[in-house]
Order: C-alpha cells, then sequence, then structure tokens
C-alpha cells in the first residue's frame, strides 16, 4: 500500500519534492532536542495548496498517515514520525510566497513555509511590526507558529499566534481545501473553525496560508535587565511596571540564576553582556534577573523617561536590587540573545526534563516556593531550571539532573549519564510538577502544545468530557485518522 501510495504521488511533485534515501530523511526523522527518534517512509514537500490537497486525498485512499512538518523546531515530538517505518513527512516548507500585503488593513497573507523570521522582515519592509517573537524564529515556520499556537516574548502586550491571525487556508484532512483567508477582526458567522485548526499541531488539518495581524511600529523600544531578590520581587516588579507602563511593558522574563548560569557555563561570550547583573562568573554567586522591554509609540525620550522612571521607583521601594538599562540596539539584542540562549545551553548540558506550565500570575509565587522545596527535598542536588514568559504566567519550569552525576567526564558520557536519570525519575518528577499544576488550576503545556511528550499526561489530568469532545472532532475531520496520528490524543 505504501510503495502504491509513493508511485501515485510520484507524478505530482517534482523530482526533489519525493525523498526516500536513508541520509536525505534523516534532518526529518529527529526532532530538535534529538529526543524522538522517527523512521519515516518518505518525506514529501509540495510547493502549491494544490499539490498539497492531491497528496491528502492519495494518503485517504492508500490509507497512509502524514505527519505535517514545518521548521522541525517544536519541542514537544509533535513533527516527528514514529518508528513504524509506514509513516510520510509532509514538509510544509516549500510553501514560502507572500501572497498579499494590506498596509491599510495591517495585514499579511503568507504561505505556511515561510520562516517566522521573514514574516517580521516583510512586516517591517512594510513599516510595520509583526510582533511574535521566539528564539527559534529563523527556522520555524508561520504554519507552525499557527499549528502549535506558538507564544513567545510579545504575548503580554499583543497575545499568541493565534491572537495574531485573522484567517487561514487549510486542506482539510480528507483533502479539500477550504479558502478561510479573511483579514477581518470582526466576523460572527458560525463556529470558529479558523480557531479549530490553529493550536491543532497538524492533528486536524494542513495550514497552507494565514493572514496575519500586524501592528504600527513603536516610536523606541528600551530593554533593561534587573537584578531581582527572586520571584516574590519578580512579581512585584511586574505589577508596577503594569501600573507605570501599561500598554507600553511589551516584555517581561524571569531568568533563575541556575538559568543563566548555563548560559555562563556554555556560552560565556553570550553571557558577558549581561556579567553583572546575572553574576555567576569567576566562581562568584548568580542572581536572578528580569528582561524586561519597554515599547513607547511617541519617541525614544519618551521610553527612556518611562524606564527611568520604572527602575528608579523599583530601586527605591527595594523591588530591584541593581538594573543595567541597554543603550543601544546592539546592547538590547545582547541581552535578548542572553535569554534566548537558554534553550542552546540546556540542550548543550544534555537532556533536561522540561516542563511549559501556565499557573494564575497570582500564583507564581507560592507554586515556585513549594515546587522547589519538593524537588530539592526529593532529589538533593537537583537543578531548576526555571525561567519564561513570567508577565504570562509562563514558567519553563525544567528540571536537570544534580551535575554531581557527571563530575569529570565527557559531554558523551555525561548526556548518557542524563539520560539515564531521566529513564529513572522523569516520570515521577513530570507528575511531581504537574500536579501540583493542575492543582492550582494551571496548565501543563502554555505554549509547546502536547505533541507526544505530553499526550499521555494530558490523558490524566483532562475531563472525560473534554476528551470526548476532542475525540469527537478529530473523528468528524478525519475519519480515516490520516492526520499526526498518536499525537496530541
Ligand atoms: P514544527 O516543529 O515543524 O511542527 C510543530 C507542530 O506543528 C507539529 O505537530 C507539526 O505536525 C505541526 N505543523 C507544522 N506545520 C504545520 C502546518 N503548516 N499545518 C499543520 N500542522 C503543522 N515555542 C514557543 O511557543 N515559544 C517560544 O518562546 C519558543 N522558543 C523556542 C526556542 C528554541 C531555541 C526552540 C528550538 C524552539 C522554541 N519554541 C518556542 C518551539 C517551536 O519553535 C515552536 O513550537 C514553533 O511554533 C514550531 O514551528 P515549526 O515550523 O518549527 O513547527
Ligand atoms: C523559551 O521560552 C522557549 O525560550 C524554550 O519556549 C523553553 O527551553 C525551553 O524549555
Ligand atoms: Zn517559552
Amino acid at each position: 500500500m505504501s510503495q502504491a501510495f509513493l508511485e501515485a504521488v510520484r507524478p505530482l511533485l517534482g523530482p526533489t519534492a519525493l525523498k526516500t534515501a536513508p541520509d536525505a530523511l534523516e534532518a526529518f526523522a529527529v526532532d530538535w532536542r534529538k529526543r524522538y527518534v522517527g523512521k519515516p517512509l518518505a518525506v514529501l514537500l509540495p510547493e502549491t495548496t494544490e499539490q498539497v490537497a492531491a497528496i491528502v486525498r492519495l494518503a485517504n485512499e492508500h490509507r497512509v498517515a502524514l505527519v505535517p512538518q514545518g521548521g522541525n523546531t517544536g519541542l514537544s515530538g509533535g513533527a516527528t514520525p514514529d518508528a513504524s517505518g509506514s509513516q510520510v513527512v509532509l514538509s510544509l516548507s516549500r510553501l514560502t510566497r507572500i501572497r498579499h500585503q494590506d498596509s491599510d488593513n495591517k495585514t499579511l497573507t503568507v504561505e505556511a513555509g515561510v520562516t517566522l523570521q521573514q514574516v517580521q522582515e516583510a512586516a517591517d519592509a512594510m513599516g510595520l511590526l509583526f510582533p511574535l517573537s521566539l528564539g527559534s524564529e529563523g527556522s520555524a515556520t508561520i504554519g507552525g507558529n499557527l499549528a502549535t499556537n506558538a507564544g513567545g516574548t510579545g504575548v503580554l502586550r499583543y497575545g499568541n499566534a493565534r491572537d495574531l491571525c485573522l484567517g487561514v487556508e487549510v486542506v482539510t484532512a480528507t483533502g479539500e481545501i477550504w479558502n478561510g483567508l479573511r483579514g477581518l477582526r470582526k466576523d460572527n458567522t458560525g463556529y470558529d473553525l479558523r480557531d479549530l485548526f490553529v493550536g491543532s499541531e497538524g492533528t486536524l488539518g494542513l495550514i497552507t496560508a494565514a493572514v496575519v495581524k500586524l501592528f504600527p511600529k513603536p516610536a523606541a523600544v528600551m530593554t533593561a535587565l534587573a537584578r531581582v531578590g527572586g520571584p516574590a520581587d519578580a512579581l512585584r516588579l511586574l505589577q508596577l511596571a503594569q501600573a507605570q507602563c501599561d500598554a507600553a511593558l511589551t516584555g517581561f522574563e524571569f531568568m533563575s540564576s541556575v538559568s543563566t548560569g548555563l548560559v555562563v557555563e556554555y556560552f560565556p561570550d553570550v553571557a558577558r553582556h549581561g556579567a553583572q547583573m546575572i553574576g555567576g562568573q569567576d566562581g562568584k554567586p548568580g542572581y536572578p534577573t528580569v528582561l524586561l522591554e519597554i515599547s513607547h509609540p511617541e519617541s525614544q525620550e519618551a521610553a527612556t523617561t518611562m524606564l527611568d522612571r520604572l527602575m528608579e521607583k523599583a530601586l527605591e521601594e527595594g523591588v530591584v536590587q541593581d538594573a543595567s538599562v541597554a543603550q543601544s540596539v546592539a546592547q538590547a539584542k545582547a541581552l535578548w540573545h542572553l535569554r534566548e540562549t537558554i534553550t542552546l545551553s540546556a540542550a548543550e548540558d544534555g537532556p533536561h526534563i522540561k516542563h511549559d506550565i501556565a499557573l494564575p500570575i497570582s500564583s507564581l509565587v507560592t507554586f515556585i516556593a513549594a515546587m522547589d522545596q519538593e524537588m530539592q527535598s526529593a532529589y538533593p542536588g537537583i537543578r531548576l531550571i526555571n525561567f519564561g514568559h513570567f508577565g504570562d504566567g509562563n514558567l519553563h519550569y525544567n528540571v536537570a539532573p544534580p551535575p554531581a552525576l557527571a563530575a569529570g567526564k565527557t559531554k558523551t558520557e555525561r548526556h548518557q549519564i542524563f539520560k539515564d536519570f531521566l529513564q529513572t525519575h522523569e516520570d515521577t518528577i513530570r507528575k511531581m510538577v504537574h500536579d501540583r499544576v493542575v492543582a492550582m488550576n494551571g496548565s501543563i503545556s502554555a505554549e509547546h502544545g502536547l505533541g507526544q511528550l505530553r499526550r499521555d499526561e494530558a490523558k490524566r489530568y483532562k475531563s472525560a468530557v473534554e476528551q470526548n469532545l476532542m475525540k469527537t472532532i478529530k473523528t468528524a475531520l478525519d475519519p480515516n485518522g490520516i492526520l499526526n496520528p498518536g499525537k496530541v490524543l
């Protein structure tokens, strides 16, 4: 059946768009963290929506499972095929046209494979801003961003990918094309199909294009790195910043000393830029910090005054212990680069247990205190790589094995030791964290999605009613179970 499918799709695609050679499949078979290793039958790289639709129709006919993939930067294993050798990766990365620009409507219509950075650049060329921002933006695609409902660092002011999308074009799981490319900010004409596909992680339909929402560019953007005593101070700073800056507060990221310590260890040149605030160099203690951003619609002067006032007050009230304000765009970029390098540093360190939790902002401090205590007493020496989008109530409360386990070992040995540690303890640790999160009315995934990483855990926490509703939707839209089986549900 599978070979017959490949023979049927071959004439639809150009000569380089159907890959079956093992070395050509490698990059599509493994996720960014190298946690999941799949074995695809083939990789298909269509260039048009019509080609995508024809592939899906044939997949239904031959009952072949398709695994949608964009930039393959996902952190939940959603874009990785299983190891059966029967699933086909359908990459949307060659759908790269920018179809329409509408300055007055402040929208861009882009195809799924356009990278997030290219969307940002296209908006910039129109004199506008596309505010979705992720560390992976050079490779992640807008299709993948919408399929995962990505968050990132601008959610506080501009919302997540869902909030930035006005319309989508979708190839349904049975191979029809739905043109929902509406650039409307208001549209109450029945069920919101767009929002059904956004965040569905490739299990309900293939997003082939989207209309995204643009914003006026702020006149000035200012960034500061502030040293705080801990999460409680971070919360006070957030309240102060929101009270004084309101919508001008466009970023508020918390970084524990352990998380920036990883950057100090593995990318010292990157860490150099925030050295005075984050500490942790030359055997000195590290400090928790907050990276915050102000975007002012009026002028550089107004932005500077706003940030200076905020920092003065925060210092005066003892909310921050020290702060440094970036004096140039280059300095601001360097501070953001420090923040974005935590994930890369963690990957260097070895396999960690990643959490992507959301809590009511009012519960963050209590959660962290209780969780830290529980974790340290259960696993003395464990590292809590806690950082993230504090202003959204979204923490990456990641857990890393005690470094003492791998003292004096090579990188390869360390990675193996950490892998073994995860094999034994990961399920218990995940349960400890997620049980507490759910007990505090939080979510086990704020922005990365369920994919295959959190699929089974979601079953534990979601009510039967919610799970049945989700299954009913899946069966209605994908009766043959063609799209991304084994993910989400
Ligand atoms: P992929 O990884 O290829 O796919 C992700 C999921 O979407 C899969 O389930 C796949 O099947 C599905 N999919 C992909 N394209 C389509 C499509 N066109 N139609 C239907 N389904 C599709 N995420 C955040 O939310 N916030 C962050 O701050 C953030 N920072 C990151 C930093 C780093 C260094 C890295 C490596 C990742 C980060 N991520 C972050 C995770 C990741 O970049 C996002 O989830 C991103 O949206 C994935 O886009 P992608 O194109 O790489 O999708
Ligand atoms: C971020 O906020 C990303 O940098 C990745 O969402 C988080 O590494 C992580 O766990
Ligand atoms: Zn994040």
